[in-house]
């Protein structure tokens, strides 16, 4: 079933996410692994850190998983039809690490609105609560943005460690995903995720996040993709899509993209805290990422 039906949008509305829906094989979901670490063997720094992000510019496996017409269908009943890929991270939970990543709203830091978008989360293996899935606050959507403390603490996936305090986990629920499928999240919705307790790694792959064409970055600049219909905004420049994998122009444009963010965010977060929040400044100022 393609586009999303009335009880999973009603689940979206009420709950600020919706999962899980199958999108491809296990099979296939083997072979996007196979991929992503062969890039890791061939480029061992490739994937690591900041690198983790746009890996859909370097891998043709990845960038046909950010344009799957049944990932954009669903994500068409939320966002509309005009769609843009704004960016992907990998999350990658090793079993031997203490990775996991703490409640936060995306919204408070990625600096897209209005909130006309959606982010997808595709598993790569199976993600249950024993290897650290995903897990959601449900109809905490509904609120407005929370205060997020920075913690720079150890094994936290997130770049800042932006922390939403005293989330009740015991209203909080786990995605469990087989690999092959996906959940959808609101960019207001609190959710984390806990330690990989298994034997295996957990990776999911994220679009991070499907834009709708009137959304603009107001923290610094992206670099997007047409994933479905038009744009008539032109808000954002637009990147190519690979065709080989590890290709050497398209490892600068993925290098160059990070650099980009980097260069923006700080800067372009004091111009928008001064104009938006004179208030919060005068307290504290917070550096914001964009993840
Ligand atoms: O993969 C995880 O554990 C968390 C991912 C996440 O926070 C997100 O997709 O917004």
């Amino acid at each position: 079933m393609p586009y999303l039906s009335s009880n999973q949008l009603k689940q979206y509305k009420d709950e600020g996410f919706v999962s899980p829906i199958s999108i491809f094989s296990k099979g296939k979901a083997k072979k996007i692994r196979n991929e992503i670490e062969l890039i890791e063997k061939k480029m061992p720094k490739e994937l690591e850190k900041s690198g983790r992000y746009n890996a859909h510019l370097i891998s043709p496996l990845l960038d046909e998983v950010s344009h799957n017409p049944k990932i954009l269908d669903a994500v068409e009943s939320i966002i509309g039809k005009n769609i843009l890929v704004c960016g992907t991270t990998l999350f990658i939970k090793n079993p031997n690490e203490r990775g996991f990543v703490s409640y936060h709203q995306d919204a408070k830091y990625i600096g897209l609105e209005p909130y006309n978008w959606v982010t997808a989360w595709v598993a790569i293996t199976d993600s249950n609560e024993n290897n650290g899935c995903m897990r959601m606050w449900p109809g905490s959507h509904k609120d407005n943005l929370k205060q997020h403390d920075q913690k720079f603490n150890e094994g936290n996936l997130l770049t800042r460690g932006q922390t939403i305090k005293n989330v009740p986990r015991n209203e909080t629920i786990p995605l469990l995903l087989e690999a092959g499928q996906m959940s959808l999240h609101h960019p207001t919705v609190v959710h984390g995720s806990e330690l990989n307790r298994s034997n295996d790694r957990r990776i999911g792959f994220v679009i991070q996040s499907y834009i709708g064409t009137n959304v603009k970055q107001i923290l610094g600049k992206n670099s997007v993709q047409i994933a479905r219909g038009v744009d008539n905004f032109n808000f954002h420049k637009k990147i190519r899509r690979t065709n080989s994998l590890m290709d050497k122009d398209d490892l600068k444009i993925k290098k160059k993209r990070m650099i980009i963010f980097r260069k923006y965010s700080i800067k372009d977060l004091i111009k928008k805290v001064v104009i938006n929040e004179k208030k919060q400044i005068k307290k504290k100022l917070n550096f914001v990422s964009l993840c």
